[in-house]
């Protein structure tokens, strides 16, 4: 048994998450996590919200509420929200938590005395219009690498360089508008990127297994160049900064949002129940037997392979740096950009009032954005949901529960014995299994729906091909065989099936009255397929999935703002 520690990158306080932001890092996140605690791992998944920075002041400031008000509502929020979603962290924390504030200090502190921190006075843009001085992603312009018109002060979203807010072109206030922007000197922290350029170039170097999509983009950063980054900032809400002189100021978002994956594993010891010992450090100092693995998207893989590790590395102690990275692209809304206030796209509440979880998660899982862009539409959400999981897999588990609920009663009926098609059928699954394992291991999300399906399919040409019905007048053996066979198999699918669409297998193994722990699964195909004896009773449950119609499609996408007439011209 291995120790797998499960990071998803963490939501921003503001707003409600959209289907990209739940398949960018924390269903995928989840689905692994499932995974490795089914294969016996001892596993740690630890999410949080991300509160600090402007976005929260500002959203705080329209929803009229103080910001620490503001947030705790949509903590909450949220969290009910990846309940819903069915999203198994260990711990959902906060970044604004006492935890996170101490640990952040503390990281600063060791840095400090490292060496790696400078005090600079800094030329930073104040918006004389807003009355404040304007943050970096609140500030935008012309990127001057890749000449995207809407580059943030901190980030080009286009080419994911990473920016300081004088080097835009033609800046302008993302509060106001305005172009009233004046330079004013103002004191702040760097961290010194510059003097740990070599080490964070060694360990990235160190990890031949990162995929493509992340090495290229953490390479890509690299060969820029490191430059000394601010960790400070002009605000009220985040984390106060240690230091004389420095009230009144409090550290740069991206500077303490990735420590507080420590700060929450800290928050999940701090909140254990009595007499239960939750030993958080074990998890991240001193940690080598700890596998670590990160999800997120494209744009925040710079701040995972160099910000953050530099301070790691910078504070001279044994901190755990990330294993392995799994990096994703954009989900897009027919083709174009989910967006809150164009009232594009849909939002994570919405998605839930609609369909059950498991029908978002399959189809996010199915259509992962791991190595390209993929784009919802309603239609495409429509058709992989009626094929794969109401005709596929539904529609096997309901015609072999009620068929055999209807001529033998509902248990798992007795006599015949297996015979060379059920020998097929165990090597054809056998094989299925291993590929789907594979990809899970692998985090390969799209394959692994994609085996999963496989499975069900084997099932349903069994059935199909053994065809039950025509033997249960003349050898009611053979058709009793048969479907024992079949629900052994619906069993096994309730266990598989896990990872990706929990509800429904959960909701299986309560019709087919089995106890699984979360710790197991299939070895040895010909015990899986003989696991529910002659006599065990059933119930049959009501239709899994139910179908979503062509009326509904379009109905959802007048509601949500989908353009299938576009779609189908492209
Ligand atoms: N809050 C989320 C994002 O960029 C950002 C991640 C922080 S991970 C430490 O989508
Ligand atoms: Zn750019």
């Amino acid at each position: 048994m291995a120790k797998v520690l499960v990071t998803s990158a963490l939501p921003y306080i503001n707003g409600i998450k959209h289907l990209g932001n739940l398949i960018g890092s924390m269903l995928s996140a989840d689905v692994y996590a499932r995974f490795m605690r089914a294969i016996g791992n001892e596993v740690l998944f630890i999410c949080a919200t991300d509160e600090h920075g402007t976005p929260a002041e500002i959203a705080a400031h329209e929803a009229g509420l103080p910001v620490a008000e503001y947030c705790r509502e949509q903590h909450e929020n949220q969290a009910s929200i990846y309940r819903d979603f069915a999203l198994s962290f260990d711990y959902f924390g906060r970044s604004s938590s006492p935890q996170n504030h101490e640990l952040t200090n503390h990281f600063y502190h060791r840095l400090n005395d490292a060496g790696f921190i400078e005090e600079r006075s800094i030329a930073q843009v104040y918006s004389i219009d807003d009355g404040r001085f304007l943050p970096d992603r609140y500030i935008t312009g012309t990127c001057p690498h890749c000449g995207y018109e809407n580059a943030r002060g901190d980030q080009c979203e286009n080419c994911t360089r990473l920016l300081e807010p004088t080097d835009l072109i033609d800046a302008r206030s993302a509060i106001s508008g305005s172009r009233n922007l004046e330079v004013r000197q103002t004191k702040h922290l760097f961290l010194k990127l510059t003097k740990l350029a070599d080490r964070v170039e060694e360990w990235i170097d160190s990890r031949k297994d990162w995929p493509l999509l992340v090495s290229s983009i953490a390479k890509g950063w690299l060969k820029e160049g490191l430059q000394d980054r601010g960790i400070t900032r002009d605000l009220k809400w985040g984390v106060p900064v240690d230091r004389p002189g420095f009230d009144g100021k409090v550290f740069y978002v991206w500077f303490d949002a990735p420590i507080e994956y420590i700060g929450a594993t800290k928050e999940w010891a701090d909140a254990a129940p009595p007499g239960e010992n939750r030993d958080w450090k074990r998890w991240w100092y001193d940690a080598d037997d700890v596998r670590y693995v990160e999800f997120m998207a494209k744009d925040n893989v710079p701040f995972h392979t160099v910000s953050f590790p530099a301070t790691i590395l910078g504070s001279g102690e044994n901190w755990k740096l990330v294993d392995y990275i799994k990096g994703f692209s954009w989900l897009t809304f027919y083709g174009g950009k989910f967006s809150t206030s164009q009232k594009r796209g849909i939002f994570l509440d919405q998605a839930l009032a609609e369909y059950p979880s498991d029908y978002w998660r399959y189809w996010l899982v199915a259509n992962a954005p791991e190595t390209d862009d993929s784009s919802f539409t309603f239609s495409g959400f429509a058709g992989v949901c009626n094929k794969d999981l109401a005709d596929t897999f539904g529609n096997f588990v309901n015609r072999t529960l009620r068929f055999c609920s209807a001529r033998f009663g509902d248990a798992v009926p007795a006599g015949g014995a297996p015979g060379e098609m059920e020998e097929e059928l165990h090597d054809k699954l056998r094989h299925a299994l291993t590929r789907y394992t594979i990809c899970l291991e692998q985090m390969r999300l799209r394959n692994a729906a994609a085996e999963l399906k496989e499975l069900w399919t084997i099932g349903n040409v069994y059935i199909d091909r053994a065809a039950p019905w025509t033997h249960i007048k003349a050898d009611r053996d053979r058709a009793a065989v048969i479907l024992r066979t079949a629900i052994n198999l619906i069993r096994l699918y309730s266990i598989v099936g896990s990872p990706i669409i929990p509800d429904t297998c959960a909701q299986l193994r309560e019709a087919l009255g089995v106890k699984i722990s979360e710790a197991y699964w299939p070895l040895t195909m010909a015990a899986e397929l003989r696991a529910l004896p002659a006599g065990h009773k059933f119930q049959v449950p009501p239709p899994l999935f139910k179908k979503i119609t062509p009326e509904e499609v379009a109905d959802l996408s007048a509601r949500y703002g989908g353009e299938e007439q576009a779609e189908a011209a492209a």
